[in-house]
């Protein structure tokens, strides 16, 4: 067997405990075979099978795991610019989700967008993502609101990781907005066109999750819960939209059906931090909708930390409260915002987001893991950080082929 084998390298591990998440070693070597990592260690120690691997000598250069973006919106068809400049002069998200713009803007225009089309304007977002060294990525539904176009996303969802080196997590997230035509009739959409699109989506091996946006201007927990005991029924996992704009109990909510992640979180109250803690819930912060909304509550990071609760971070990448495609940002955003250190912020897209998916196989280097790495023209995660996105990987590494 022959692998791949980076000598005099500075590995961010991110394999440590909570104080120190990067557990970086530095005069390292990492080999791999067959997109698995075989070995990691001290350069001087490499063992004699593997020393005549083909070998790259890195000459101290940073090696982190590939990058992932845990929250994503990134197909959808259209774009949000007129309702920038509306919130800019004045309008809220809720007047203009009111006046019929907000998500239903976009489930509008993904409506009328075949399968072809929004991988077409999808693509260079995603492209964005992958170029800085993203290697996984997670996708939702949620703009199409009926049976045929939550599956023709899903679809999309599936075709990226067909045309491109990225592994790609499908979430369904039927239960995104009210579509106008159930209009009063919350519990006949769920029961009517989100239970049954799910039923065929997972049928059809579509979907990997099941989200929600749990909020005073979308769905109740109440509402929510016969959509997740069908999430149950299937196997699949759920994640939560939660409290982002108001303390509605979505933390709690999502500890209760065991969670895989909580998201937003801005309104998170104590006892839903705490009840994640409980349930192994990840937080998943999205700085680029506080940021876009102009919040000014910040997620509970105290709370987060001192309960010991997983803090992962993703762009949360759509046409309306995050027009985000750079992780980087997204994680200097988290330091600069949220006042995460750049050890938590680089664990946050790297093994926390790992967690926040449900997936054991990536987001840390260690023996047996996917061969999912990043080489960086940098000695220290900071300085990826630090920069307001930009940094790009020398190379980029998935499944153990550049
Ligand atoms: N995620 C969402 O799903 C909503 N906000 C957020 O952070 C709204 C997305 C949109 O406006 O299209
Ligand atoms: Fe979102």
């Amino acid at each position: 067997m022959t692998g791949r084998l980076l000598v005099n390298a500075t590995l961010a591990t991110m394999c440590g405990p909570g104080h120190d998440p990067c557990a970086m070693q530095r005069g390292a070597a990492i080999a791999w075979a067959d997109g698995v990592i075989a070995w990691t260690g001290a350069a001087s120690a490499v063992p004699a099978s593997y020393s005549h691997w083909p070998r790259l000598d890195l000459q101290g250069r940073l090696v982190t795991p590939g990058l992932i973006d845990c929250h994503t919106h990134i197909v959808h068809a259209g774009n949000r610019a007129a309702e920038f400049a509306a919130r800019l002069a004045g309008a809220s998200y809720e007047q203009i989700a009111c006046a019929g713009g907000g998500i239903m803007a976009t489930v509008g225009a993904t409506r009328n967008a075949d399968e072809a089309q929004l991988l077409g304007e999808s693509m260079p977002r995603i492209d964005a993502l992958l170029a800085e060294g993203v290697t996984t990525l997670e996708i939702k539904s949620g703009y199409g609101l009926d049976v045929e176009t939550e599956l023709t996303m899903l679809a999309a969802a599936r075709e990226v990781a067909r045309q491109r080196p990225v592994r790609v997590r499908a979430s369904f997230l039927g239960a995104h907005a009210l579509p106008g035509e159930y209009s009063g009739r919350v519990g006949e959409y769920i029961r009517e066109c989100c239970i049954p699109a799910l039923r065929a989506a997972h049928e059809r091996g579509l979907v990997d999750a099941v989200d929600a946006y749990c909020e005073d201007i979308a769905f109740t927990a109440a509402e929510l819960q016969p959509l997740y005991d069908v999430a149950r029924e299937l196997g699949l996992p759920v994640k939560l939209h939660a409290d982002q704009r108001s303390d509605v109990g979505a933390a709690e909510f999502a500890a209760r059906n065991h969670a895989l992640s909580a998201d937003h979180l801005e309104y998170a109250s104590r006892s839903g931090i705490a009840a994640m803690a409980a349930a192994g819930t990840v937080a998943v912060l999205l700085p680029g909708a506080y940021y876009s909304l102009r919040e000014t509550r910040k997620p509970p990071i105290a709370d987060l930390r001192s309960q010991g609760v997983a803090i992962a971070v993703a762009t949360d990448c759509n046409p309306g409260t995050s027009p985000l495609t750079s992780l980087l940002l997204a994680a200097n955003m988290a330091c600069v915002l949220f006042e995460l250190t750049p050890a938590e912020a680089l664990a946050a897209i790297t093994c926390h987001a790992a967690r926040a998916l449900g997936l054991a196989d990536t987001g840390r280097l260690a023996v047996g893991l996917r061969a999912d790495l990043a080489i960086w023209d940098a000695s220290d995660p900071a300085e990826l950080i630090c920069r307001l996105g930009g940094a790009r990987p020398v190379e980029r590494i998935f499944g153990g082929e550049s």
